[in-house]
């Protein structure tokens, strides 16, 4: 059941794109699908030739040097896929943001990777642009339409479809994984060329057996590590194709699925759930496997999607601190309502406050270690997640006396919703900017169909009394200030928070009235 990573033979020197992409032009591969996406389908000898293309620029015109980080920005495209990997195969590092982050949102990012070049589509460019505007040493944003249009596309005409990457190293770093925390600035993960790979080799071949007649869909984001490895690393390591669509939410999905025979697709409970409701109109039997992750699985949407396509969705947990999924349900070994078993190559435990393993049944914070491991980027916090080789990830479980590992509750104020990630207290204060609010608590409130959504308490200011049109006033006021998916969709408005006698919020009685 086990296997060691390390005796797969990672060699000194790798390149991550050369593993995914020019290896399968070597065997000969090159005239199979890789790439289905709005307007485009390239084969891996077409991709490999926008890659080279546009590593070419990189290292040529926009002045790349190895080590250099470079921020992609935009929806799931074929063009995004390709500069990812040309950056990779540069030697660059990639930092990839959501697509819908607001320009305060991206200040910290471009401040604590260092970013001086930014790549981006063109339809989002006008938060980059105000992010941008503020740094000191200036960033420079070549911008694209289409695929591989505008600004960048003018860049591509004539470069050379042959490049040559410089010599990189397996533990070379390749990409920043951004972390939303829930105090303080967001944490930069930092993982290696080799890393890219690991997680293929642990994931996508032990536990889903994908293999090249696959074809993957899914919904996370790209900048999510979860949809990086779903819909890009795990096809190209098995010579599959994958689909990327814009606009993933469940109706397109089901779509997309339908339209292109998906074998394999990646998306979060929530999905699954509202895509029960489209079952009838949409033929999704080409599907084969159905990863669930991003938030917790309820037994009941297990069964229910069981009933309905005869599939059953195989849970895991990942974090952006290990780039991917470290304890996963094989297919042959579910248990409904439990997240699963260690992947191969990982160890997985439940410790109490001291850093003990606890028994069987007796919940505590979960810890893993294996062959990725957590690396911030000059972060004291650090310290905090990685203790004596073990990383202390910020949820409680329970391990059953068979080794299955089974979801509690998280530790800190992050709300999970519909796979993403949410900190309460970046929402409670952007509605305290709002002029009628004089104290608010964010937490998560469950919700059938998202799993969770964000509900926030809100006391109002002397002299105004709380209606619908306030609460939709507050809940445009949050989709404005920040990425939209973060907003309440929940407001009640209250008398008086709940605090302790030094006057703090105490959200663990709000989150108690939010399951109520
Ligand atoms: O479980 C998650 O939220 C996750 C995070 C990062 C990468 C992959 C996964 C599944």
């Amino acid at each position: 059941d086990f296997i060691n990573l390390d005796r797969l033979g990672y060699p000194e020197h790798l390149n991550a794109t050369v593993e995914l992409v020019d290896r399968h032009l070597a065997a000969g591969r090159g005239d199979r699908v890789a790439l289905v996406g709005p307007e485009v389908t390239w084969t891996y000898a077409d991709l490999a030739r926008m890659i080279d293309r546009m590593a070419n620029v990189l290292a040529g015109p926009l002045g790349l040097v190895p080590g250099q980080r470079v921020l992609l920005r935009s929806a799931n495209n074929p063009t995004k896929v390709a500069l990812y990997l040309a950056i990779i195969k540069a030697g660059g590092i990639v930092v990839a943001t959501m697509p819908l982050l607001r320009a305060k949102e991206l200040v910290p990012i471009l401040d604590k990777a260092r970013i001086g070049l930014a790549l981006c589509e063109a339809g989002l460019a006008a938060e980059m642009e105000a992010a941008a505007a503020g740094m000191p040493g200036g960033v420079r944003i070549v911008t694209w339409s289409g695929t591989a249009g505008g600004a960048l596309g003018a860049l591509l005409e004539g470069a050379s479809d042959a490049f040559a990457p410089p010599p990189t190293r397996a533990d070379d770093p390749c990409l920043l994984g951004f972390t939303s925390g829930t105090t303080g600035l967001p944490k930069a993960t930092i993982h290696y060329q080799r890393d890219l790979l690991v997680i293929c080799d642990a994931y996508a071949r032990e536990v889903l057996r994908a293999g090249p007649d696959d074809v993957f869909i899914g919904s996370p984001p790209l900048a999510f590590t979860f949809g990086l490895g779903g819909l890009v690393l795990f096809p190209f390591r098995v010579g599959a194709s994958a689909v990327l669509i814009e606009k993933a939410g469940p109706p397109e999905l089901a779509r997309a699925i339908a339209r292109y025979r998906a074998t394999i697709v990646f998306t979060a409970p929530t999905a699954y759930r509202a895509m029960l409701s489209l079952l009838p109109e949409h033929d999704l039997s080409s599907l084969r496997k159905c990863v669930s992750a991003g938030e917790t699985l309820p037994a009941p949407t297990y069964h229910a999607w069981l009933k309905a396509t005869g599939l059953k969705l195989m849970d895991g947990i990942g974090a952006t601190e290990m780039l991917h999924i470290f304890i996963a349900a094989r297919e042959d070994e579910i248990r409904p309502g439990a997240t699963g078993r260690p992947v191969p190559g990982y160890e997985a435990r439940v410790i109490d406050e001291e850093g003990r393993p606890c028994p069987p049944g007796v919940p505590g914070r979960l810890a893993v270690r294996g062959p990725i491991g957590c690396r911030y980027l000059a972060d004291a916090r650090q310290a905090a997640y990685v203790r004596d080789g073990w990383n202390i990830t910020g949820d409680t479980y329970v391990q059953d006396a068979d080794g299955y590992f089974w979801f509690q509750a998280r530790n800190d104020d992050m709300i999970v919703s519909a796979g993403y990630n949410i900190a309460g207290p970046e929402v409670e204060a952007s509605l305290l900017a709002h002029p009628a609010v004089a104290e608010c608590g964010v937490v998560a409130a469950p919700c059938p169909e998202r799993g969770r959504i964000v509900a926030a308490y809100v006391v109002l200011n002397p002299g105004l009394t709380g209606d619908p049109a306030l609460a939709r006033a507050l809940q445009d006021h949050v989709k404005q200030d920040l990425a939209p998916y973060k907003y309440p969709r929940a407001v009640h408005f209250v008398a008086a928070l709940p605090k302790t006698e030094s006057g703090k919020l105490q959200r663990f009685a709000l989150r108690k009235r939010a399951e109520e």
